[in-house]
This record gives structure tokens, sequence and C-alpha cells, in this order.
């Protein structure tokens, strides 16, 4: 196999079960003969080393001169000996232009916000079609990668309690109740829904409570119960009013609180305005303090006869390169592999039919990712994970298949703080139920990130009990959002698009999964092989195609 690419080296180096520092995979890459440098490197390396660095291969390229670019370069004479040196080079200038190319204006598919950049600036596409360099003694070029472990919140793996009785459902609810209460309380001078039953016909009353049921009465007005720790009460909302239209982004088992007056009969609510725990429109989010970056991805896919390995390689070469040197992180929300039995056919589209020999397959894409960086990962719906929310991070089985690069492994949803800036991760099967539920406007598959907008309102990541997205009662609500992100990552759709809500960045990160049949058959359009990258410092986005 050719190593004239930094993914080309390291599946070499991963096949013999070596991981390595960024620089070593540069240094060998850019070597006069890669082949040469690698053997050399590995020959000398003790069989109980596991990373190999930078310092052993400068070491070796310095004392192999038929592997090392300066002594070739010095003695012509070796150059004999290293057939394969033009080739390679070229091969590794001619890749990265290809790769790394911004993703155009027309092509980003989404955000409409111009609070975020949609591309970097004209240009630095022109950049990124420089050589890759060919390191020199001294030269400072390849700054390895310093990220700090990511510190993990609100995760329910090792914590899960549940065993699915009627009163922990009740619990979790009244968790649940307490918490966005709380958050609504300042807002609101709110009484219990049984001391509003006692009040007189015509008073002011303010209520918080999970929303029971929503109905249109026979005048076409909304009949909205909502539910407390002391019973429900119902209140109207009528079509006329400008608050009927937030009625339309209500889902059941969201918390909300109402203001209004008491009918005659005091039997029902009139409301006036309908609050919710939302994130503060003067909310400031925190930002890294030096210029280092985050890939955002989601929805991997490996195992699927669709997964885009080509796309892969190419991200995973990007990453090898000087332009990406500052994204130190990558993150992602689910969905690594396609699974099995997920969906009804799903088999037919299986290229690894084994659960666990696509985890193996997903850890070798996951090697070519330079050594040098942090990686998050939570589960998604196609993960061998419970599928109830909140999912727990991947058992010990999976994280020994997946150890290479030591990732941080955690539930779905967990909030990562990540250089100062918290960044909630939730894989987003919610989504396709505010997305079914809400109007074309206010979310759509094409603008994921309006979604998102709506579960940031709820201050919930899935609030809707009993429908599509599965949910397990735990000690507590894990899906409440009882800070307020950052940044907001999720996936699940396939469908890309960003924006900023109240200053948080919400980011729906697409896939690396060209259609499948049923996605053609329901005419879902995926947007496969992008990646999302964030610059903490300023929280802008840039996304990359590498397709
Ligand atoms: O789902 C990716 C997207 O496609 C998500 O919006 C759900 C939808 N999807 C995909 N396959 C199916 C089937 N068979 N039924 C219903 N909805 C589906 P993901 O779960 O990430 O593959
Ligand atoms: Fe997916
Ligand atoms: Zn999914």
């Amino acid at each position: 196999m050719p190593l004239e690419t930094p993914s080309r080296v390291v599946q070499a180096l991963t096949a013999r079960g070596y991981n390595a520092e960024r620089e070593a995979v540069t240094l060998i890459t850019d070597a006069d003969s890669p082949a040469l440098a690698l053997e050399a490197a590995i020959e000398s390396t003790p069989e109980s080393t596991l990373v190999l660095t930078t310092d052993h291969v400068r070491s070796v390229l310095a004392e192999t001169p038929a592997a090392d670019p300066k002594a070739v370069s010095t003695d012509g004479a070796e150059t004999t000996a290293a057939p394969a040196t033009a080739d390679a080079t070229t091969a590794t200038a001619e890749t990265v232009p290809e790769t790394a190319e911004t993703v155009p204006e027309t092509a980003a598919p989404a955000t409409g916000d111009p609070s975020v950049s949609t591309a970097t600036a004209p240009g630095q596409s022109g950049d990124s079609t420089r050589t890759a360099p060919v390191e020199t003694e001294g030269s400072s070029r390849v700054g390895s990668r310093t990220p700090n472990p990511p510190g993990i919140g609100n995760d329910v793996t090792g914590r899960s309690t549940g065993t699915g009785e009627y009163d922990e459902f009740v619990r979790v609810f009244r968790d649940r109740y307490d918490r966005l209460a709380g958050q609504l309380r300042g807002r609101v001078n709110h009484r219990p829904a049984e001391a509003i039953q006692e009040m007189p016909g015509g008073s002011e009353a303010e209520l918080i409570g999970l929303v029971n049921d929503i109905r249109s009465t026979a005048s076409g007005h909304w009949l909205i119960e909502l539910e407390d720790t002391t019973g429900t009460f119902p209140c109207l909302v009528m079509k006329d009013r400008d608050i009927a239209d937030l009625v339309d982004e209500l889902l059941l088992d969201e918390c909300i609180a109402v203001q209004g007056t008491l009918a005659d009969d005091a039997g029902i609510l009139f409301v006036d305005a309908i609050h919710f725990p939302d994130v503060p429109r003067t909310y400031r989010p925190s930002t890294a303090d030096r210029e280092v970056e985050a890939a955002l991805i989601s929805d991997v896919h490996v195992g699927s006869q669709e997964f885009m390995a080509d796309a892969w390689h190419r991200f995973a070469d990007w990453l090898h390169t000087e332009e990406a040197e500052r994204v130190e992180y990558l993150l992602v929300a689910g969905d690594m592999v396609e699974g099995v039995g997920v969906y009804p056919n799903q088999d037919e589209e299986l290229d690894v039919v084994d659960i666990y020999d696509q985890y193996e397959r997903f850890a070798e894409y996951l090697k070519e990712v330079p050594g040098d960086m942090e990686i998050v990962m939570i589960p998604g719906n196609h993960d061998a994970v419970r599928l109830a929310e909140p999912q727990p991070g991947f058992d010990e089985e999976l994280r020994d298949i997946m150890s290479a690069h030591d990732p941080q492994i955690s539930g779905n949803p967990s909030m990562v703080d990540v250089e100062g800036v918290s960044i909630l991760m939730y894989h987003g099967v919610s989504l396709d139920e505010v997305i079914a539920e809400l109007p074309e406007e206010k979310a759509s598959y094409d603008e994921p990130h309006r979604a998102m907008y709506q579960l940031l309102k709820k201050r919930h990541v899935a609030p809707q009990y009993g429908g599509h997205t599965r949910i397990a009662p735990e000690e507590k609500d894990y899906l409440v959002m009882d800070e307020v992100p950052d940044v907001f990552h999720t996936g699940h759709v396939h469908k890309l698009g960003w924006g900023k809500y109240h200053n948080v960045l919400a980011v729906n990160s697409g896939c690396w999964q060209a259609q499948t049949d049923f996605q053609k058959s329901v005419n879902i359009d995926p947007d496969a092989g992008f990646a999302p990258i964030l610059e903490l410092d300023t929280l802008d986005m840039t996304v990359r195609k590498f397709t």
C-alpha cells in the first residue's frame, strides 16, 4: 500500500498495532521513502510501545539516511535507494487541496442567521491548496496539539438506577417539574393548581405546569391542561390572540408558565401570556482563551454500505495538515456505527453484519485521526447501548474496542467542557418529533438548527414522553438543561444546519453516510461528508466539505 498520505501511514501503523503522535506521522509521510521510514521506526521500537513518538521518529530518521529527506537532498546517491520520492511528494500535494476545500456559500445548506459566519473568507480555500510543507530541522511549523481533557457533566453513565417502575416515572416528572419551574419562578408569581381551584371567579392567576393535554375547542380556541405536583388546571388560549401562535410550538410534557384571568365560574383560566423556561436574550457564552478549534461531527454509520470511507479518509488526512493544526478536539454526537436491526430491512444495506465487527472497523477509522487530538463520543440510536434516553456511554467491551486515542466516552446527552466552552452534546432523536409536530417555519429537516432552538427554548432535549423518543426514568431528569450551554451540538437527522439562538450556537452536524434506500423513499437528502469546525475562542464556525 503506498504511504503517500498521513491516513495511509496511520493505517499501516495501526495494522501493526501502533498509534502515533501527529508530528510523527507527518515526519514519516514527508520522508523521502515513507515506507522505509515506517519500517525503520517500527523496527527500533520496543514491542511494548503503543504510541510512536515524534522524538523517536526524528531520531530514527537521523540515523536512517535512506528515509530522511535531508540526507537524501544532501546525498544524491541515496535517491535511487528511495524510488518513491517524487511520486509520494506529488501525491501528498495533490491530495491536500481537493480535500480541504471550504464549503462554498451555496453548498452550505442552512443558516440564514447573519451572526454566524457561513464560510471562511475567500482566498482561504486558495491557501488550502498549498503543498504539505517538508519538515526541515529547526522548523517550528508543526506545533503539537496540547488539548486539555474535556470535563464531562450530567452524564448518566454508571448512574442508571431506572427499572421502569411506575413510581420512577412519577419521580422523574416531579424532578423535571421542580427544575424547570425553578427556572420560571422569577418571572411569574405562580400558585399551585389546587390553590387556583379554590380562587374566586375573575381573579388574576399564574400557574406553572407540565403540558398534559392540548385540544382545540369546537369554536377553534385552544384548551391546554397544565399539571403541577398538586393537580391539573384547564387553560384557554383564544384563537385570535397573538399568543395563539405559541400553541403551535407546544409539545406534550414540556414545562410552561401561564398568566391570565379566571372565568366567572372559576373553572378555567383565560390565558394572556405564555412563558417558556428559555435562554435569556442577554446570555453571554464563554469562549476559550486561546486560538483552538473543535470538529463537531456525528452519524458516521460505519458498517453501512453507504458509509463514505473516502470522505472520511480525506477528513482524517486534512486533520494531519498544518491548516488543521488548531483543531485539537473531535466531538462525535452519536451513531458511530450503523448497528443491527435498528430499522426494518436495514440488514439489506449492511456492509458489516456483526455489531462488534462494526465497532472494530469504526476504531480503525478513528485511528486515522491524529493521536494528539482529544476525542469525545456519545452514543446514538444506532449504537449498541440502550435506546431509551438518557443513554449511558458504551460498555467496557466497546470501550476496549475503541480505546485508541483514549477517547472520552459519555452518555447521551452530556455537557462537555472544552477549553471553558460548555458544549451540550445530544444525539437528536427528539428532533424528528419536533420537526413532525411543529409548523414548517419553526422546525424542518432543511433547517434542523431551528428545531434545536425549540429545545433550547424549552430547556429540555426531549420533552415529549410516549412518542417516538424513548425515555427511561432515572433518579433525576437528565434531559433537562439546567445550565444554558454555550454550544448545542446534535446530529441524527443527517442534515447540516447551524445558527445562533439568544447567542447560543446550535449546530447539527450532518453525517458520513450517503442516502440509504429508506431515505430515498421518504425524500431525505442527507448532508454527508461535511465537518463543521468551531473556533472555540470566537464561536465562529466554518464548514469543510470532504466529498
Ligand atoms: O436517522 C436519520 C434520519 O432518517 C432521522 O431523521 C430518522 C430518519 N430515518 C432513517 N431511517 C428511518 C426509518 N427506517 N424509519 C423512520 N425514520 C428513519 P438515523 O437513525 O440517524 O439513521
Ligand atoms: Fe444517524
Ligand atoms: Zn440517529
